[in-house]
């Protein structure tokens, strides 16, 4: 990868992804796209920037043509809870604007990455070591977009030979930008009122099991994939990612390791938790692991302290 442009760079993954990879590829070779302005003081203001709605795919063809990059980040899309409430909307958008984005990479020959999740398993999936080949009967509008994508991203390469690469996440934490709309939001929201509160009522209930990782390890993870060695994929867009797995009462332990009078209480959202029942517990990496040298460096401890410190030094600049 040489010059990279990137779609919902606005969003919870984009922010951090467009920042590394300005980082690593220079400022100027990454161009970030939204459907929106970045906020006045956003970083991302520093390097290239354009409006782009990914369901307009002659004005994603203008912008690829102008700035000429090699490949192309696709990360617009609506999240799990947002698709859920919306459906017909999460359709157009996440599979509009992923045909969209591999219809551009076909045609300017570019190399390709796109996110699956975990939410491409369903309840009749594997619970724990869950493979990258197996069952996937997804009973949320998000999941069958996932699983959808997977395919189509499997159908490019196949059929047009465009080099298509995809992981599958699961629920991501950081503290740069919150997420929004997402089942394992409650993962990052309780670090925020940890910090604000010293308490968290959580909208998923205790004894849940999800997959999670630390952004820093999310990012690094897009950035290996997409710089291995292309005939070395054999799962090219089912690579499964996970740092670990916890249930929320985990979680919050780790917290009173840091702040000793933190309370966790529920108030369970049955919509988001009837999406976390239906996906595993913990799934297998090891395909990403041999396949391209996948290896997460947080566990939750050292996730929860990096958590913990990044939100303190958030809350104390805006207070200034
Ligand atoms: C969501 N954070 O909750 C996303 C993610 C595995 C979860 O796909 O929808």
């Amino acid at each position: 990868m040489k010059r990279i442009m990137i779609t919902g760079a606005l969003g919870q993954i984009g922010t951090e992804l467009v920042l590394k990879c300005r980082e690593i590829y220079g400022t100027e070779n990454v161009l970030a796209t939204d459907i929106r302005e970045p906020e006045a003081d956003s970083p991302i203001k520093e390097g290239p920037f354009e409006i782009l709605d990914v369901t307009d795919i002659e004005r994603m063809k203008e912008i690829v043509s102008e700035f000429k990059p090699d490949a192309m980040m696709h990360m617009a899309a609506l999240l799990s809870a947002t698709a859920e409430k919306n459906p017909q909307l999460a359709w157009n958008i996440n599979m509009g604007g992923l045909v969209n984005a591999l219809e551009t990479a076909r045609e300017y020959d570019l190399q390709f990455f796109t996110p699956s999740s975990i939410g491409a398993f369903g309840p009749t999936t594997p619970k724990k070591d869950t493979p990258a080949l197996t069952i996937q009967r997804p009973t949320s509008m998000y999941g069958v977009n996932k699983v959808s994508g997977e395919l189509l991203c499997e159908y490019y390469h196949t059929k047009f030979g465009v080099d298509t690469r995809s992981v599958r996440f699961p629920g991501l934490i950081s503290y740069v930008k919150e997420p929004g709309g997402g089942t394992t939001d409650y993962a990052v929201e309780i670090y925020f009122e940890a910090v604000r509160k010293g308490e968290y009522t959580s909208f998923i209930d205790k004894g849940t099991y999800m997959d999670m990782m630390f952004m820093d390890d999310a990012i690094d993870a897009i950035i290996k994939l997409m710089e291995a060695p292309e005939d070395e994929l054999k799962h090219r867009c089912a690579f499964n990612l996970s740092g670990m797995s916890f249930e929320p009462e985990e979680i919050a332990a780790s917290i009173q390791k840091h702040i000793p009078d933190f309370k966790l209480s529920y108030d369970v959202d049955p919509v988001r938790q009837g999406i976390a029942d239906s996906w595993p517990d913990a799934i297998d990496t090891s395909c990403s692991r041999d396949e391209w040298g996948f290896a997460p460096k947080y566990d939750l401890d050292k996730m929860t302290e990096a958590m913990l410190n990044g939100v303190r030094e958030k809350e104390a600049a805006a207070q200034k």
